[in-house]
């Protein structure tokens, strides 16, 4: 009696709350997103069928995945078995929920009609627009605008320990300089044209400023190498952005910062780069030996590409030691990188390990750095990462698609014992999900991918940090950040299923809902109120208004020109050809690379490479046998998991 009690009076609690929060964040649709992510498992398995193997309290994420020696010997990544994506599946797949293919089709693979998408493509060049004008309006020559007061901002320089602004705001016009090859994306020639012409006659890196040199990279040097290729380019994909006596100003710009940026390679012992130089003097002589490892271990495209168009293998050279040095810290357990280094001792400061800040994007870097370059040590380091995530990081079934249980997450753990460290996972590895597109694991990342949009959708936004076991925000802002938008395109260009239409559709109109001000769009300060912070990162322009673009721009120069693109961790598009595969330094290093012991190294061609195949954002013709209605309905069952009702 007492326990039918308990279960009675939780039911009406759960129902309490909920009724709460409807009414007072309107959180409607949250109910039947909550009823059907699977995270309230304490609740569904006090009431689940008697018949069910009883289970371990708490979701699954929260265990181990198995003691570390085994889980080193598992094959990874899982794939599901031969033949599950069949309409035998099915029965299957439908026992309890008494829905059909037909069923999730409707609901998901709903027609986006042709007009709706230039709806929504001229939507995100509009917002792109409003954001560009404002910023060139009120705040350029200056760093970023300010959207709700109308104004420009630079370094703090009052409080030079505000690294959250001094990192990345150099005195340089960054927005400008960061959005170059957006203009071009769409199509805008004489905007284009303009603004390299400004970026060329009033951009100096000669500047007294402190910046991260990640930041620096990623952001500014990776933009100007892009523009560059752009402007020459003899086919001109996006149609003329050619510049009227351009005699390589942007490269020279590009090569200036590069060399202000190396003193953070020098007199560190390790190899692995200081985090921040002064533009001006080097390395600050106060400065922290700490680095965080996507910081130090990030900057491989950009300097391998700069070094490929100078012939001159310092900046590839340097770059690629970090990041050297950096895998050769590895746990030998695990396999996994922890999130902040000493770059003196090579001690781990930060033993986390995850897909999120401080790793991100270095795992990221791996593979695109063999996309462009080609070099198969890239591909193994990537392959091994690829691995030791999947052992230690992944919790959840075994296959995205099939099978019970809760579905994948990826946990941060500590880097040497595999053990959960805590229990929130960031708005940065959203991400993830485009990433495995390029790696070839779609399955996976059509999970992953329909776990953030499930967030999304229930706040209009991607909190910082979210709590999966507690199912709430652990930080509340929403600085316009890309990651999940990007992996949106990519799952598109790989499934060209029009959920991903829908989700695009759905993020934009809430950032027009929610973010949209005065003079341009702000970063959400609390992702339940929707109350605001006055400031515009500039990858809103360079990555999240783009990449909404393209996911709508079917007939883009990026998808139909014939040439294979890639993007940078800043959403830098650059040409994927046989000149970047030429290492010219390589005859007068002949042991370092690329020739070892006098045997030739593999070194794929751009066009044998798989990794583009199966990618998304290279121009790929669709195979068609791949979206077939089996297919994309197993697809189906996994998203429906997770979001509810479009
Ligand atoms: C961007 O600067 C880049 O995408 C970077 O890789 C991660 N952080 C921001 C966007 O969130």
């Amino acid at each position: 009696m007492q326990w039918r009690a308990l279960v009675l009076g939780l039911l009406l609690l759960r129902l309490g709350l909920h009724g709460a929060l409807w009414l007072v964040f309107g959180l409607g649709p949250s109910m039947g997103f909550y009823q059907r992510f699977p995270l309230g498992f304490g609740f569904q398995r006090l009431t689940g069928p008697a018949d069910r193997p009883a289970a371990p309290l708490g979701p699954s994420w929260l265990q181990p995945p198995g003691p570390g020696a085994e889980a080193a010997r598992r094959p990874a990544p899982r794939r599901p078995r031969p033949g599950v994506c069949g309409p035998a599946h099915w029965g299957y797949v439908l026992g309890g929920r008494g829905r059909g293919p037909d069923e999730y089709e409707r609901r998901y693979s709903g027609a986006f009609p042709p007009q709706l998408r230039a709806q929504m493509r001229d939507l995100a060049r509009g917002m792109f627009v409003f954001g560009y004008d404002n910023y060139m309006a009120h705040a350029f020559p200056q760093d970023e605008l300010n959207p709700i007061d109308c104004r420009g901002r630079g370094p703090d320089r009052g409080d030079p320990s505000n690294l959250n602004i001094n990192d990345v705001l150099g005195n340089y016009s960054l927005t400008l300089v960061d959005a170059l090859d957006t203009l071009a994306i769409m199509g805008n020639s004489s905007e284009f044209q303009k603004a390299v012409k400004l970026v060329i006659d009033t951009v100096s890196f000669d500047k007294d400023s402190t910046v991260q040199v990640f930041e620096a990279t990623i952001r500014v040097l990776g933009s100007l190498l892009s523009a560059h290729r752009i402007i020459t380019d003899s086919k001109q994909p996006f149609g003329d952005m050619t510049i009227k006596d351009y005699d390589n100003e942007l490269l020279h710009m590009a090569h200036d910062l590069a060399v202000r940026l190396l003193p953070a390679f020098e007199n560190t012992r390790t190899g692995i780069p200081y985090p921040r130089v002064n533009l001006k003097t080097g390395v600050p002589p106060d400065s922290n030996n700490e680095t965080c490892t996507a910081g130090a271990g990030s900057l491989l495209v950009e300097f391998g590409i700069l070094s490929r168009l100078l012939g001159d293998s310092t900046f590839e050279w340097v770059a690629r030691r970090a990041v050297k040095a950096l895998w050769s810290l590895r746990s030998n357990g695990t396999g996994l990188l922890g999130n902040v280094v000493n770059i003196q001792t090579g001690h781990w400061v930060g033993k986390q390990s995850g897909l999120g800040a401080g790793l991100d994007s270095f795992y990221e870097y791996l593979l695109k750095s063999y996309i462009l370059f080609g070099e198969k040590e890239d591909l193994d380091m990537f392959n091994a990462a690829y691995r030791s995530i999947q052992n230690y990081l992944r919790r959840g079934r075994e296959a995205c698609n099939e099978g019970e249980g809760d579905p994948p997450l990826y946990v941060n753990v500590d880097m040497f014992s595999g053990r959960l460290v805590n229990t929130w996972i960031d708005s940065l590895q959203a991400f993830f999900p485009g990433l495995q597109v390029l790696a070839g694991d779609v399955e996976d990342a059509i999970c992953l991918h329909a776990f953030y949009y499930a967030i999304w959708k229930r706040y209009g936004a991607l909190p910082e940090r979210y709590n999966w076991q507690l199912q709430a925000p652990d930080v509340l802002f929403y600085p316009l950040r890309p990651e999940l938008v990007e992996s949106t395109y990519l799952l598109y260009q790989a499934t060209k299923n029009p959920f991903y239409l829908h989700v695009g559709m759905d993020i934009l109109q809430s950032l027009e809902k929610y973010t949209k001000v005065k003079c341009g769009y702000a970063t959400l300060h609390h992702v339940i109120d929707k109350s605001k912070e006055d400031r515009m990162e500039s990858f809103f322009l360079s990555e999240t208004c783009k990449y909404l673009y393209l996911l709508f721009d079917e007939e883009n120069p990026v998808h139909k020109s014939g040439t294979r693109f890639m993007f940078t961790t800043e959403g830098h598009i650059v040409s994927v050809d046989e000149h970047l595969r030429e290492s010219p330094w390589k005859e007068l290093f002949p042991n370092e690379r690329g020739n070892e012991g006098g045997k030739s190294v593999h070194r794929p061609k751009s066009h044998d490479l798989k990794v583009i195949n199966s990618s998304s954002n290279c121009n790929r013709v669709p195979d068609e046998r791949r979206f077939s209605l089996p297919l994309k309905s197993v697809y189906m069952r996994q998203i429906d998991q997770m979001v509810g009702l479009i």
